[in-house]
């Protein structure tokens, strides 16, 4: 493999989640496959999950990481191309792009839409300026529009949990004071999407995803009637899409906030969240502590996702 900036390109999903299960259950099995590689991680936003799991992933490879966040110590970049340079940002991404792929094998990128102008934000602007400009194999620590190590640790998660073939997953829309990317959802319906399972996504109304990302998914717009039967619940905000409300928070109705009377309409489903969460906003606190909240083995398996794609992405220098 040499990009990951999106599930589709594991191939296979089948085959990629044998991949994982692998990984998972011999962890050192690949300890010189790094040996003298160097992956660099870049931030331009904060983390927790992926900065942590993404450097124990290449650690168990024998790799050696370096992180840097951009807005905490490097020079502040300026992104557009043709702007006179004199006022507060010092380098241009196109000089400092080919410099950082000089100090690493591999380049993984975490820049989040911007919601300052919905195309740049869905041409990915800054994740393909890494790929056209770093000469390294570039991978997605969550992007614009897709955040597919994610996708890759729930569909893993899904796996490991489900009781049926074809269980019914339904992604709840739930409110967040702040505006949030659509990258997690669009990333998680284009996962599941390459599944046969049940597939349904709750949101009111005016939150609709691109329909290049929900595809065959059914959109029902009574969150009581999604729940029904269902196996997973997989809660997350996501801002407006839609034409002229692009990036905007058009509701923080809590009456969407996942509870025990939800859960209740369920097949005693489990409860998913990528994290970070707000509590009593997204899901009440009874609901994310119960038995059927898996929110922590999901981000657990960050380490696996990370590690089958930088194998991947390491078998892939050498082909
Ligand atoms: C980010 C988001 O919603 O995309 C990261 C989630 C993994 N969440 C926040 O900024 C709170
Ligand atoms: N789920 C996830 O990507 O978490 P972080 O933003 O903490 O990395």
């Amino acid at each position: 493999m040499k990009e990951f900036t999106s599930i589709r390109q594991l191939g296979d999903i089948r085959e990629a989640l044998k991949k994982a299960d692998y990984v998972k259950k011999n962890p050192y099995a690949d300890q010189t496959l790094g040996k003298n590689r160097t992956l660099l991680m870049i931030f331009f936003n904060s983390s927790l999950r992926t900065r942590l799991s993404t450097q124990k992933a290449a650690m168990n490879l024998g790799m050696n990481v370096i992180v840097l966040d951009v807005n905490q110590g490097a020079w502040k970049l300026e992104t557009e191309r043709g702007v006179i340079m004199d006022g507060d940002k010092p380098e241009h991404l196109l000089e400092a792009i080919p410099v950082m792929g000089c100090y690493c094998d591999i380049i993984g990128v975490r820049s989040f839409a911007r919601f300052e102008n919905k195309e740049d934000d869905y041409n990915e602007l800054i994740l393909n300026q890494f790929i056209k400009y770093s000469g390294r194999p570039v991978f997605s620590m969550e992007a614009a529009t897709r955040h597919p190590l994610q996708t890759f640790a729930d569909m893993i998660t899904i796996e490991e949990f489900k009781k049926t073939d074809k269980p019914k997953i339904v992604m709840t829309w739930a409110p967040h004071p702040k505006a949030l990317p659509q990258a997690v959802p669009n990333s998680f319906a284009e996962g599941i999407n390459l599944t046969d399972y049940e597939f349904v996504i709750t949101h009111p109304e005016g939150y609709e995803l691109d329909p290049a990302f929900t595809g065959r998914a059914r959109i029902e717009y009574d969150q009581d009637k999604a729940f029904e039967g269902a196996d997973f619940i997989y809660a997350k905000n996501w801002a407006a899409y839609k034409d002229g409300a692009y990036g905007k928070v058009l509701s923080t109705d809590r009456s969407w906030t996942v509870d025990s009377r939800k859960m209740a309409l369920t097949n005693n489903a489990f409860f998913m969240h990528c994290l970070p969460v707000r509590r009593n906003m997204i899901v009440t606190d009874d609901v994310i502590e119960s038995p059927q909240s898996i929110v922590i083995p999901e981000a657990a398996n960050r380490v696996v996702s990370a590690q089958t794609v930088l194998k991947e992405l390491l078998i892939g220098l050498e082909a």
